[in-house]
């Protein structure tokens, strides 16, 4: 089954005739040339795009002009356009300066987690070969030599309070750029997403993918110029970059930008803002907060949850409290965003909508056979695949994996397990992918295998998400020590010890929060670790506090 526009009827129409316009590459068609002359279309110069919370204001003139000068200094570095910009800075307005002019000068985006230790930054640089590599400064000292040693000269630094030598060396730049035409294939930016494997794959997103999908949120969510984004996202991901950003910018619309999240500067900015966008975490820190009221929320038009299943009872308690609903939306990396709750019908809990305009939508079997869903009747669970102008270009040097991914026709294949309730709406069930969500970060427990089976104590192991009342889930990991027997001394220094250990290697998201120590893992008859049954075994580990 194919899902249509249903909950966007009353806007599918404009939305098809304005993609064809934009990516339509004819001499007639107005054609996208580049995503950033598309996000800044609407931009008053002198219109504050960003507010800090420090009483730091950016205008969209003020934007344009350092974009324009570091633009102008990345292309004198003798950058090709294609190259790859890797950036692994704070959250800051000039960061994100950063990004537009890589789109400007036609550079591919790169941007990193600024958890992400030595070993997962040498693997990133060693297979995308960025040409720039942008750090904060106080990282300078360990980045450059992992950056120069996968053959990238140029090393630059950018911190959070408007310093760092990016700044200074393209200060005496030119605030005029004209932006490069690389057209709609080209590629924009790389997103490093963990696999099954435990191997980083990057997904390149293309100026169309980008564009289309910012149009058509524009749309869906019905943006307007005198909107206020509450920015508390970071900025290495599809979500605070592209969803977030795309969406304030296309629409020359203002963010209130802040470094990170907190819930008491949020529930300020709620008097006087108008979109939220957040991971579930933060609706369950709001709420509890007990700082938000219906009147304190009377500017907001719309709070928007992706990135991690919200809640029914969070979404409920949030009503409750606000008398809001939450949108809940529902995207990854390899394709932004691919569906969404009404904006105007029934936002229900505990289902992510349909599928947005230009995007298809169907469930398949073990089989791959496409599932058939009679009018009115609740589908069969089955995988979700999707197609439209969203989906990537393809993994980083990953040909076959790629391949793999697609089903004929050109069918991503999401790894999510979907069902359309009897009304057409998507409810997510499962995946069929080994993934933990923790608080809006993909894990991939393979990664942490490996790290933890190369700790000199451990024999093997198995890593699983368990239920958590902040993050939703969080990472815990079982382990078999070296010898087996040993499992019944080990305790909570020897966990310390490992976990000191992973520390510096992997991003602290990724940390497991408690280790178990068992003598054997348990097995089917294929041989295969049964891990339902250590989730349930270990189930009330953080929910009993
Ligand atoms: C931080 N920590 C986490 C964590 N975030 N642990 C597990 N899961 C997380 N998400 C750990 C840190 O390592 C640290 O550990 C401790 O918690 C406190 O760190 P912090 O920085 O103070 O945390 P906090 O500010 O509370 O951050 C929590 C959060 C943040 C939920 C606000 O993680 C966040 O902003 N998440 C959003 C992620 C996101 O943008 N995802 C979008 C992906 S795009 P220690 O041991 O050092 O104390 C995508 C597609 C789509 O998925 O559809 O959107």
């Amino acid at each position: 089954m194919t899902t249509s526009p249903q909950g966007f009827t009353d806007i599918s129409s404009t939305i098809t005739a304005e993609l064809e316009a934009l990516l339509k590459t004819g001499a007639a068609a107005k054609g996208l040339k580049n995503l950033y002359t598309e996000l800044m279309r609407k931009a008053k110069p002198t219109k504050v795009a960003i507010r800090t919370l420090d009483g730091l204001q950016y205008s969209y003139h003020d934007l344009s002009a350092a974009s324009a000068r570091m633009a102008h200094f990345i292309r004198s570095l003798g950058l090709a356009p294609g190259s790859r910009v890797a950036a692994r800075v704070e959250k800051s307005p000039e960061a994100l300066m950063l990004y537009l002019a890589c789109l400007r000068s036609g550079m591919v985006f790169l941007p990193l987690n600024t958890g992400y230790q030595s070993e997962e930054l040498r693997y990133f640089f060693n297979d995308a070969k960025p040409g720039l590599v942008v750090c904060d400064p106080s990282a300078l000292g360990w980045i450059a030599p992992l950056a120069k040693s996968s053959g990238c000269h140029h090393v630059e630094t950018l911190g959070s309070a408007i310093s760092g030598s990016l700044l200074e060396k393209a200060t005496p730049f030119s605030d005029d750029f004209p932006t490069f035409a690389c057209g709609p294939d080209a590629l924009a930016a790389i997103l490093y997403t963990s696999g099954t494997t435990g191997r980083s794959k990057g997904a390149m997103l293309t100026h169309a993918n980008l564009a289309s999908n910012a149009l058509v949120l524009h749309h869906a969510w019905h943006w307007q110029e005198s909107d206020v984004l509450i920015h508390a996202l970071p900025i290495f991901h599809v979500h605070g970059l592209f969803v977030a950003i795309h969406g304030a910018l296309w629409a020359g619309a203002q963010m209130v930008w802040m470094s990170k999240f907190d819930a008491g500067a949020v529930a300020q900015e709620c008097a006087r803002a108008t979109v939220l966008m957040g991971v579930p975490t933060f609706y369950v820190r709001l709420v509890e907060s007990g700082l938000l009221t219906a009147e304190r929320v009377k500017t907001m038009r719309l709070f928007i949850s992706g990135s991690a299943p919200l809640l029914a009872e969070t979404h409920q308690a949030f009503t409750q409290l606000t008398g809001q609903a939450i949108l809940e939306r529902y995207g990854m990396s390899e394709t932004i965003m691919l569906t969404s709750n009404p904006y105007k019908g029934n936002r229900r809990a505990g289902t992510v909508g349909f599928a947005l305009p230009s995007v298809e939508l169907r469930l398949v079997d073990d089989q791959e056979t496409p599932i058939k869903t009679k009018p009115g009747q609740e589908s069969a669970i089955g995988g979700v695949q999707v197609r439209g102008p969203n989906v990537f270009a393809g993994y980083w040097n990953m040909p076959e994996k790629t391949k793999e991914e697609f089903a004929q026709g050109g069918w991503f294949k999401t790894g999510d397990m979907g069902q359309f309730a009897a009304d057409g709406y998507l409810v997510l069930v499962g995946r069929s992918k080994d993934l933990i969500i923790s608080g809006g970060y993909n894990v991939y427990p393979k990664e942490i295998e490996l790290l933890l089976d190369d700790q000199p104590e451990v024999y093997e192991s198995a890593v699983i998400g368990l239920s958590h009342p902040d993050f939703g889930e969080a990472v815990a990991a079982v382990v078999v020590p070296d010898p087996p027997e040993a499992a019944s001394r080990m305790g909570p220094l020897d966990e310390a010890k490992i976990l000191s250990r992973l520390r510096t290697m992997i991003a602290g998201f990724k940390l497991p929060k408690r280790l178990f120590f068992l003598p054997e893992l348990p097995r089917n008859a294929m041989g295969k670790v049964q891990k339902n049954l250590l989730r349930e075994r270990f189930a009330s580990t953080f929910s009993a506090g």
